[in-house]
């Protein structure tokens, strides 16, 4: 026998007090389960006074939900705690309308890369329409042998795929002031999810496509119409059909009930209530991808199906607004994301982009999906200005925003992925370092 198993089983501290619970339990002395490793007095005490509120300065008293029964079970839609008030989407800064517009993502409130649904970033061109699947269809024609119209159950019949990939509006942020306060002004448009649904090319081989082929007109269900064109070679590599968003079906602001869902591309170009896919041997210059979504060059022409989002990334914490409350060791974390497919570096800096360390990066790293990064720093009450740039798997390097205006110039307003600044000041708290 080694030494160890010698040891009598009462004398493992978890045992005791396992042991010691099932007795206060049986003898009727407990309600909540965690008021065992208290001593007897506070057990009587909390059985016969009255409940007052919790001290926090008397951390080890029994608090008062451990002494009384919770909320009932089976509420049918779970909820996030009433506590979590800052956990909400927001409009854009700025606006005013809720029907054309957005909403961010609070990245600074959020761990990991999976957005929650209730908290995907919105943007509507003409409000949320509510659709009845069962009156839905999706159309493909064009240059197709067959044209064809699928209704969202045929389409779920199909051979599927789970992808968790990022979604960014390419307007995410313009590149003139006002600088947002938080995380999410300042670049709340991405967020990143788990999709579900068929390949375009599952579809597409059901229809079969004549040799012209070479753009796939995909138009949406909303007032707005959303037209975007998409390169044949694009449809058929990594285009999803989706229905679900992290394991549930879409949420209405998502497309409900059917979304094309473009792998790295710009957010418009992912047509939400999906309901026709025109194939044809050109694009279709629609407003979308000549009025708006082209970017205006300093020497006034204009980028056009400028579709990729770049390598990018933002620290979320310390992010604006928040407060480092100790002094001591911290980590940086934020998150880095490239359409173009892999993170495979994330370097931060604390003091202004002098110098440069490389974060670790927190897996899963997939492929066209948010990266999360850490970094461990030390904050005794200096002023730090944080900062974070990514580099991804074709080895392109996130670039500083003075980068991209010597490049574009100051009238471009879509594809802003430079690095973003976070100043710490010597009583902690964290301001946009661009202001
Ligand atoms: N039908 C339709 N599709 C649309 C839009 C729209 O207004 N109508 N907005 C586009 C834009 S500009 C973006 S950034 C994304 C936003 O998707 P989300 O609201 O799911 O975040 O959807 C795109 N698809
Ligand atoms: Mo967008």
């Amino acid at each position: 026998m080694t030494k160890k198993s010698m040891v009598p089983a009462q004398q493992d501290p978890s045992q005791t007090a396992l042991a010691r619970r099932d007795f206060l339990i049986k003898s009727g002395a407990v309600i909540g389960t965690a008021a065992y490793a208290l001593g007897n007095s506070d057990l009587v005490n909390a059985e016969t006074t009255n409940i007052a509120p919790i001290d926090p300065s008397q951390p080890l008293e029994v608090p008062q939900w451990t002494r009384s029964l919770g909320a009932p079970t089976a509420s049918p839609y779970g909820k996030p705690s009433t506590f979590e008030t800052k956990a909400v989407r927001n409009l854009y800064p700025g606006l005013k309308d809720t029907m054309s517009a957005y909403s961010t993502s609070p990245l600074q409130e959020l761990d990991g890369i999976i957005t929650p649904n209730g908290l995907f970033y919105e943007r509507h061109h003409a409000g949320v329409p509510q659709i009845d699947p069962a009156q839905h269809r999706l159309v493909i024609h064009g240059l197709t042998e067959n044209a064809l119209i699928f209704t969202v159950d045929e389409i779920r019949q199909f051979p599927a795929v789970s992808r968790v990939h990022f979604m960014e509006c390419s307007g995410n942020p313009s590149f003139l002031p006002p600088w947002g306060k938080t995380a999410a002004e300042v670049s709340g448009l991405v967020s990143c999810a788990e999709w579900t649904g068929v390949t375009l090319k599952t579809l597409l081989d059901e229809t079969g496509l004549k040799p012209q082929a070479k753009w796939i007109i995909a138009e949406g269900a909303d007032g707005a119409a959303m037209t975007r064109s998409i390169p044949i070679e694009k449809c058929l590599g990594d285009v999803m059909v989706v229905y679900s968003q992290n394991g549930e079906r879409l949420r209405p602001e998502q497309g409900y009930p059917l979304r094309l869902f473009v792998p790295g591309y710009e957010g418009n170009t992912h047509i939400k209530w999906l309901r026709r896919l025109h194939v044809t041997d050109a694009p279709a210059y629609s407003r979308e991808e000549t009025a708006k979504y082209t970017d205006l060059m300093a020497d006034g022409k204009a980028r056009k199906f400028s579709f990729v989002m770049e390598c990018k990334s933002l620290v979320t914490y310390p992010s604006g607004t928040q407060k480092l409350t100790r002094k001591g060791l911290h980590e940086m974390r934020g998150i880095a994301w490239s359409g173009h497919g892999k993170i495979t570096r994330v370097d931060v800096s604390v003091d202004g982009g002098n110098t440069w360390t490389q974060a670790r990066l927190q897996e899963p790293i997939l492929t066209k999906a948010l990266t999360a990064f850490r970094a461990p720093f030390e904050w005794n009450g200096q002023e730090l200005m944080i900062m974070s740039r990514a580099i991804d798997e074709t080895g392109y390097v996130q670039p500083m925003l003075e980068q991209l205006i010597d490049e574009r110039g100051k009238v471009s307003f879509y594809h802003n992925n430079s690095v973003q600044p976070w100043r710490v000041s010597s009583s902690g708290e964290v301001t946009n370092g661009r202001a």
